[in-house]
C-alpha cells in the first residue's frame, strides 16, 4: 500500500523515481521497459493541441448575464427574458498572431460569450469592431493568408496585407477602424464587443426580427497609441491577458451592457443598404439602441488548457428564438466553427465542462474518439422508434427563416440603393474622428503603407484611401513623398496585423 501522496503512473501505479531513468548500470543504456520514463515522455510530446488558425491568442474568465430590460416583444429565448441570470463564458483574442504573439499588436480582438442558457448553449462569438474586412466567406482563407505570415520567410508582409486589402475594397470600413485608434484599446476590459453580423429574433406568437448586438464597456473605452504599445509588446507580450486575470483577482469585476438594434423583418428588403452585409452598421438614428441586459466577469478560470484553450465559441449555437440571417458570412461561419472544433479539440469536445451545456442533451449521437457519456443500453439508438426516445419537436426548437428562391448563383447579395463599399469608412473618418485622431489615422496608414516595398500596391493603397476620402488620399500622397518618411517609421508597421 502506497503512501496516499506517491506519485502514480496515469493508470495509478506508484512509480520509483522522477529523477532518475532505469540504466543498465549508473552510465549504462536506458532500459525501453521503463514505462513510467515512456509514459512521462509521450504525454508530453501530446500536451499541445493545434492552436486556433486564427484567435490563437487570448484569454479569458467566467461570469454571468443579468437581463434588465425586456426584449419580450422581439424574443421567446429563455435567456434574455426579464430577470433571467446565465453562467457565462468569456474569451477576448487577437486574431492574426499565433499563441505568443504580443497581446498590443495592433489587430481586430476576439469578443465571445457563451451563455449556458436553461435551453442549450448560445454563444455570440463577435469582435469589438462592428463590421468585417470582406462580405463572402469564401475569401476567408485567402484574407487571413494575406494577413499572417510569407511561405517562404515565414515572415508577416506589408505587400501581401495591402495587396489583398486594396483588391478587396468591401475592406475599407473595417481597415479604416482597425488602422484607427480603435485598432489598440488599452485593455481587454476597456473595449465594446459586437456580434457584428445581423442575427435573427422570433417572439412568442412567431414574428421575425433582425438584430445587432453591442456590448458597452462599463470600463469605458480607452486606447493606446503606436509606440507605447510597441514598447508593451516587447516587455510584456501577455499583457492583456495579465490586465484581466489581474482585475479578477483582485475583485474589479469587468463588466458590459448589453444592447441590441432591432430592425422589423419587413424593413430588411427596402432598407437603403443590404442589411445583411457585414461590412456596415446601421445608423443609431435609424435603429436605436434597445437595452437588454449586464454581462460581468466574475471568475477566473483554474486551468487555462482545459477552460480557455479548449473551449468551443460557435455562432451554429443557437436557442428556441434566436436563429441566423442571410448574412452569406454568417452561413460560412456555421459550417466553419464546429467543424474547426471537431479538428482542433476532438469529435467530442461538446462533452467537455466547459463546453458542456447546463441544458440536458438527448440525443441519437454516439461513439467516436474518447467519447465520456452514454447512454443506459435499454434506450433506443435511432430514430424514429418505438420505445420511447427522444422526438425533435419544430415548435420547441423556435427556428426562424426566411423567403427565397431562384437559380443558384454566383453573386453578390440583391442590390440595395446604398449598397458601396466606402461610404461608412469616410463617415467613420470624417465624422467620427476629431481632428487629432485624424492626424493619428494618418500616421499610422503611412507608417503601414511605407512599408509596400511595390509600386503598384502603394499606388493603389493612396487610391483606395481616396477613395474613402479625396482629403486624405491627398494627404497621404503628400506623406509617402516627404523625404521625412524614414524607414524605421515605416519599419515598424510591416508587422501590423489584420
Ligand atoms: Fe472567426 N473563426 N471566422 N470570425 N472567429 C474562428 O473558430 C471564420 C469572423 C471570431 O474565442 C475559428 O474555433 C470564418 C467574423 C472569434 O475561441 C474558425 C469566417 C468574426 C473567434 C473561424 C470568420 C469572427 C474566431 C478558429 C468568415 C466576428 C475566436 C478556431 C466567414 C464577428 C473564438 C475556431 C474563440 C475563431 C472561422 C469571420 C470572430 C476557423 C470562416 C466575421 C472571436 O472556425
Amino acid at each position: 500500500m502506497s503512501d496516499s501522496n506517491t506519485t502514480t503512473t496515469q493508470t495509478g501505479t506508484p512509480v520509483a523515481s522522477d529523477d532518475h531513468s532505469l540504466t543498465a548500470g549508473a552510465d549504462g543504456v536506458t532500459a525501453l521497459h521503463d514505462r513510467y520514463l515512456v509514459e512521462k515522455l509521450a504525454q508530453f510530446n501530446r500536451e499541445r493541441i493545434p492552436e486556433r488558425i486564427v484567435h490563437a491568442k487570448g484569454g479569458g474568465a467566467h461570469g454571468e448575464f443579468v437581463v434588465t430590460g425586456d426584449v419580450s416583444r422581439f424574443t421567446k429565448a429563455a435567456v434574455f427574458q426579464r430577470g433571467a441570470r446565465t453562467e457565462t463564458l468569456q474569451r477576448f483574442s487577437s486574431v492574426a498572431g499565433e499563441q505568443g504573439s504580443p497581446d498590443t499588436w495592433r489587430d481586430v480582438r476576439g469578443f465571445s460569450v457563451k451563455f449556458y442558457t436553461t435551453e442549450g448553449n448560445y454563444d455570440i462569438v463577435g469582435n469589438n469592431t462592428p463590421v468585417f474586412f470582406i462580405r463572402d466567406g469564401i475569401k476567408f482563407p485567402d484574407f487571413i493568408h494575406s494577413q499572417k505570415r510569407l511561405p517562404g520567410s515565414g515572415l508577416r508582409d506589408a505587400d501581401m496585407q495591402w495587396d489583398f486589402w486594396t483588391l478587396s475594397p468591401e475592406s475599407a470600413h473595417q481597415v479604416t477602424y482597425l488602422m484607427g485608434d480603435r485598432g489598440l484599446p488599452r485593455s481587454w476590459r476597456q473595449m465594446p464587443g459586437y456580434g457584428s453580423h445581423t442575427y435573427q429574433w422570433i417572439n412568442a406568437e412567431g414574428e421575425r426580427f433582425w438584430v445587432k448586438y453591442h456590448f458597452h464597456s462599463r470600463q469605458g473605452n480607452a486606447q493606446m497609441q503606436g509606440a507605447e504599445a510597441e514598447l508593451i509588446a516587447g516587455a510584456d507580450a501577455d499583457y492583456y491577458r495579465r490586465d484581466l486575470y489581474e482585475a479578477i483577482e483582485a475583485g474589479d469585476f469587468p463588466a458590459w451592457d448589453l444592447f441590441v438594434q432591432v430592425m422589423p423583418y419587413e424593413d430588411a428588403k427596402t432598407y437603403r443598404f443590404n442589411p445583411f452585409d457585414l461590412t456596415k452598421v446601421w445608423p443609431h438614428s435609424d435603429y436605436p439602441l434597445i437595452e437588454v441586459g449586464t454581462h460581468t466577469l466574475t471568475r477566473n478560470p483554474e486551468n487555462f488548457f482545459a477552460e480557455i484553450e479548449q473551449a468551443a465559441f460557435s455562432p451554429a449555437n443557437t436557442v428556441p428564438g434566436i436563429d441566423i440571417s442571410p448574412d452569406k458570412m454568417l452561413m460560412a461561419r456555421v459550417f466553419s466553427y464546429p467543424d474547426a472544433q471537431r479538428y482542433r479539440v476532438g469529435t467530442n469536445y461538446n462533452e467537455l465542462p466547459v463546453n458542456a451545456p447546463k441544458a440536458a442533451v438527448r440525443s441519437y449521437s454516439q461513439d467516436g474518439a474518447a467519447r465520456h457519456g452514454f447512454k443506459p443500453a435499454t434506450e433506443p439508438v435511432y430514430a424514429p422508434n418505438s420505445f420511447g426516445g427522444p422526438v425533435a419537436d419544430a415548435a420547441a426548437a423556435g427556428e426562424g427563416g426566411w423567403e427565397s428562391d431562384g437559380a443558384l448563383v454566383r453573386s453578390a447579395a440583391t442590390l440595395h440603393a446604398e449598397d458601396d463599399d466606402f461610404g461608412q469608412a469616410g463617415a467613420l473618418y470624417r465624422e467620427v474622428f476629431d481632428a487629432a485622431a485624424k492626424a493619428r489615422f494618418l500616421d499610422t496608414i503611412s507608417g503601414a503603407i511605407g512599408g509596400v516595398t511595390r509600386e503598384d500596391i502603394r499606388e493603389r493603397a493612396i487610391q483606395y484611401w481616396t477613395s474613402v476620402d479625396a482629403g486624405l488620399g491627398a494627404l497621404l500622397r503628400q506623406k509617402l513623398a516627404s523625404p521625412s518618411q524614414d524607414a524605421n517609421e515605416a519599419a515598424e508597421y510591416v508587422g501590423v496585423a489584420e
